[in-house]
């Protein structure tokens, strides 16, 4: 197995922090063993080579200086790289040279089970060659050197088309695929099962929790990818079935071929009836601030933002009191005001089990929102302070009598706002 290790440098323009680290526990999920990491703080990249020529001519010397030729290492650069960038890199190391994209992409298909993931990866993947390509084609054809895909100007004019083509056919499969899983998601709205979908950064622990929700036991892992596929099954719960479904992570700066690739199973959450937000607190307050975003930007894109979502604060075991609180209200206030849709909050610990049945509780709540109807009698003049949907029922002298259908859980907000009003509750009834 130790002959399969692939070596890697990884080169970056930021600072070190979260994010870098991200990238090399990236590069040791894809199976790298990280040599050395180049940093070289830039606001930009460095318009030919991405980092600077100084930094690529020290790089230079260490491979030389190591031993190490095109066969032994890859350079991985921890952001998006242009393919005039990779190509002009390549020209001077004698290396491969990979992105952030690409890094996630080989992950992706190590981790790949399914027909359909696979297909995906492979969309994805020559999507984003396509670009590389034609500036292999454009600098064959400029310097009529043999290119890096090993042959010369023609047969990179081929291979391209062949890309093209092959795009297409995958195209079409998916599509197939996709119609398939559409059905699936039309007969359960049919059958009126609601659906929840379990999201959140990758590695928040969002398969432990399905695990915990409906007694399973799908793999969980500290790396990063592990779920691919979704996966969903039904539980009972107060009488009533619910169907949850395991997802594909999210992660920062999520390049669009991958979010498209990935379309059909994120078409999952758009249809679900409610999301699960899986936060680990675990993380420290910056990184939990980076992952929220990074997660309200990915519901964003799959327009996922409307489904009514409960904050799911996970791996409450790993901190203390004052910590889970103090990091509560930092995912709360950015995911409030960020979305509408947050309907709650609650905090787990998946693997514990700690908190799973309070959790059933307020997934059933917001599910299943029992209905009362409130009569009371309000002065005339105090009826604008009332802003949800009312009926007016008739008027006596100052007062009118009006009634609301109210969720339960705003019951009690709307009877003091009633109080407030100087009016008077004259009967509660609950009628769902
Ligand atoms: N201590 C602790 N560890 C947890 C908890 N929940 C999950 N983990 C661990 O966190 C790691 C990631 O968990 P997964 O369930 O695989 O995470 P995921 O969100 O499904 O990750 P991907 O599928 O890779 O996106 C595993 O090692 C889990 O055992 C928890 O409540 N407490
Ligand atoms: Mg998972």
């Amino acid at each position: 197995m130790e002959n399969n290790v692939k070596k890697a440098i990884v080169v970056s323009i930021r600072s070190p922090g979260p994010r870098l680290d991200e990238t090399i526990e990236l590069a040791k999920t894809a199976g790298y063993n990280v040599l050395h990491v180049f940093r070289q703080k830039r606001s930009r990249p460095h318009s030919k080579f991405y980092i600077g020529p100084g930094k690529l001519n020290e790089i230079k010397s260490y491979l030389l200086r190591d031993g190490l030729g095109s066969n032994d290492v890859c350079i991985i650069l921890d952001g998006s790289i242009k393919p005039s960038q990779a190509y002009n890199i390549m020209k001077i190391l004698n290396t491969k040279v990979i992105d952030r994209t690409q890094l996630i992409l080989e992950i992706f298909a190590k981790h790949a089970g399914s027909t359909e993931a696979k297909l995906q990866i492979e969309l994805a993947k020559l999507r984003h060659m396509l670009p590389f390509i034609k500036e292999w084609i454009r600098i064959s054809r400029r310097e009529e050197l043999p290119g890096f895909l090993g042959g010369g100007v023609y047969e990179i004019d081929a291979y391209y088309k062949y890309v093209k083509k092959r795009i297409s056919k995958i195209r079409r499969k998916l599509e197939e695929l996709r119609k398939r899983r559409r059905m699936l998601i039309v007969s359960r709205k049919e059958k009126k099962i609601p659906h929840v979908t379990i999201t959140g950064y990758t590695s928040a622990g969002k398969t432990e929790l399905f695990n915990a929700l409906t007694n399973e036991s799908k793999k969980v892992s500290g790396l990063l990818f592990t779920t691919l596929s979704p996966k969903s099954k039904a539980v009972v719960f107060g009488g009533r079935k619910i169907i949850f479904t395991d997802t594909v992570g999210f992660i920062n700066d999520v390049p669009v071929e991958i979010i498209e690739a990935f379309y059909s199973t994120l078409e999952e959450i758009i249809e679900s009836d409610m999301i699960l937000l899986v936060v680990d607190v675990s993380d420290d307050e910056k990184t939990i601030k980076r992952k929220v975003d990074g997660c309200i930007d990915a519901l964003r894109k799959i327009e996922a933002t409307s489904i009514p979502i409960l904050l799911t604060l996970n791996k409450i075991d790993l901190v203390s009191k004052q910590e889970l609180s103090r990091k509560t209200r930092i995912a709360h206030s950015l995911l409030a005001s960020a979305l509408n849709s947050l309907k709650g909050i609650v905090a787990v610990s998946a693997k514990e089990r700690i908190n799973i049945y309070l959790l059933l509780e307020k997934v059933y709540r917001i599910l299943f929102p029992h209905v009362i109807r409130l009569r009371a009698k309000i002065p005339c003049q105090s009826l604008y302070m009332l802003k949800s949907p009312i009926r007016l029922l008739g008027g006596r002298g100052e007062h009118v009598i009006c009634e609301f259908d109210v969720p339960q859980g705003e019951v009690r907000d709307i009877v003091s706002l009633i109080k407030w009003a100087n009016g008077e509750l004259i009967e509660i009834s609950r009628i769902g």
